[in-house]
């Protein structure tokens, strides 16, 4: 390949990495966790419908997929208290597993605070945003 066209691919590549996790609403969430951070860590999905969620964790220690209720953010660390103010979560995912699963989106639009639990993983850089945009 001359670098011209290697360039040209390059571009197109990051191009589509600026759109990943993006605007247009998707009911499916394809999220890949390293440590410590999760990629892409936004996504918009329409209110209300079932989203397929496909988990995968390439770091070295066990992350977790949290998503908190419109209005609460664990803040730096998740703790005890923050438990009712989860909306939904996928807990435990080993390093090098994946998880394959759903969830109801959530009715109200807005957008969501997603953290990974585990002690540390916050502040580390494990938060994400799940924006919840009405359906037509
Ligand atoms: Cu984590």
């Amino acid at each position: 390949m001359n670098k011209r066209l290697l360039a040209l691919g390059l571009l197109f590549a990051l191009l589509l990495a600026a759109c990943g996790g993006g605007s247009a609403p998707s009911t499916t969430i394809d999220i890949t966790m390293i440590d410590f951070q999760f990629t892409p860590n936004a996504f918009t999905v329409p209110a209300g419908q079932e989203i397929t969620v496909n988990i995968l964790n390439t770091g070295a220690v066990v992350h977790n997929f949290i998503i908190m209720k419109l209005g609460t953010t664990a803040g730096e660390a998740f703790e005890d208290d923050d438990e009712t103010n989860v909306y939904w979560e996928e807990v435990d995912i080993q390093p090098g597993g994946n998880i394959n699963t759903t969830f109801t989106a959530p009715t109200e639009p807005g957008e969501y605070q997603i953290v990974c639990r585990t002690a540390g993983h916050i502040t580390s850089g494990m938060i994400g945003t799940l924006t919840v945009v009405a359906g037509e």
